[in-house]
């Protein structure tokens, strides 16, 4: 990971994954609470060392804009159990099939298909539930326009129409247009639904917002083509789960429609330009910036 001379990413997302992955494990019902199986399988697929990045961009939100770690913690938390859920989904034999994530077997491969799905609906009925603890840091009017954001980035204008289009895409030439509406359904809309909530219950003014939404926007879709890349190019031991399946299912993705390199430079433009958008911000969001490098330069 690379960090400016001013600024030690590293140090601020160990710190901030500490806090969330603490405040994770807090939250989840132990396993030895009825239904055991079910529980088991909900902590084991969130607590099994994810890169924690749209709980921390909750957080950098809040941060750019004056707030802190504490203010947005509940509500970071549940984007990381929405995150999970998909996962989850999208490993299943009927959408990708996967038997690899986060360098372990997948959850339907670990407790079944049937404790898997009913995993990932515990999981996404929980983040709202846990969304709405933060009324009791932040004003709930705060609150209430954040459920909104989250649940519209998380259904059929997000991620669960992105995943719909993926997968009828499968096997099929797609143009460019088609693609970018994935990605920036499937993936994006719930990173930028992390940065804008962290800001929003922040108490944020609307230039930030907008400002924030934009930069969310950039970095999700790039965030999304360089895990294209990755799927081509990366190390399983690093990356968690297997490569080569994109090409193997005949998927939708920028390297299959644009070539590697252009990939890689489109990325690389997007962050510039998220970066760009940030200008009107000081030294607050300088987590933000560098966090941005980081989503491209990644190796898992
Ligand atoms: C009903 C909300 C809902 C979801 C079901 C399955 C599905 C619909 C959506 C899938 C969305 C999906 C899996 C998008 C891929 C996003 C992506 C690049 C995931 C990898 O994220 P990382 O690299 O993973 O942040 P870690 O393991 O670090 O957390």
């Amino acid at each position: 990971m690379k960090s400016s001379l001013s600024f030690d990413l590293n140090q601020y997302l160990s710190e901030r994954v500490r806090l969330i992955d603490d405040a994770l494990e807090h939250f989840l019902p132990g396993e030895d609470v009825r239904p055991q199986n079910l529980h088991r399988a909900m902590r084991y697929s969130t607590l099994s060392g994810g890169k924690r990045l749209r709980p921390v961009l909750v957080i950098a939100g809040a941060e750019a804009v004056g707030g802190d770690a504490q203010m947005v913690l509940p509500t970071a938390c549940a984007i990381e159990l929405i995150h999970t859920f998909s996962l989850i989904h999208d490993d299943l034999p009927a959408i990708d099939n996967d038997t690899l994530r986060r360098g372990r077997p997948t959850c339907h491969v670990q407790f079944g298909e049937a404790t898997a799905i009913l995993a990932g609906d515990a999981l996404f009925a929980s983040a709202f539930e846990l969304i709405t603890r933060n009324a009791s840091i932040v004003p709930a009017e705060r609150v209430v326009h954040v459920v909104a954001l989250i649940a519209e980035a998380s259904g059929t204008g997000g991620m669960v129409g992105g995943q719909m289009v993926d997968i009828e895409s499968e096997g099929k030439e797609t143009d460019a247009e088609t693609l970018e509406y994935i990605h920036r359904h499937k993936t994006a809309a719930l990173i930028r639904a992390a940065v804008v909530s962290g800001a929003i219950l922040a108490g944020a003014e609307q230039w930030q917002v907008e400002t924030l939404s934009r930069y969310g926007e950039l970095t999700g879709l790039a965030f999304q083509i360089a895990d294209d890349l990755l799927n081509v190019t990366g190390d399983p031991r690093k990356t968690g789960k297997a490569v080569g399946t994109d090409t193997a299912r005949g998927k939708a993705t920028y390297p299959a429609l644009f070539g590697i390199e252009a990939s890689r430079q489109r990325a690389y433009q997007l962050v510039q330009q998220a970066v760009e958008a940030l200008y009107s911000f000081g030294d607050s969001a300088e987590p933000l910036r560098a966090i941005a490098h980081l989503m491209v330069e990644r190796e898992g």
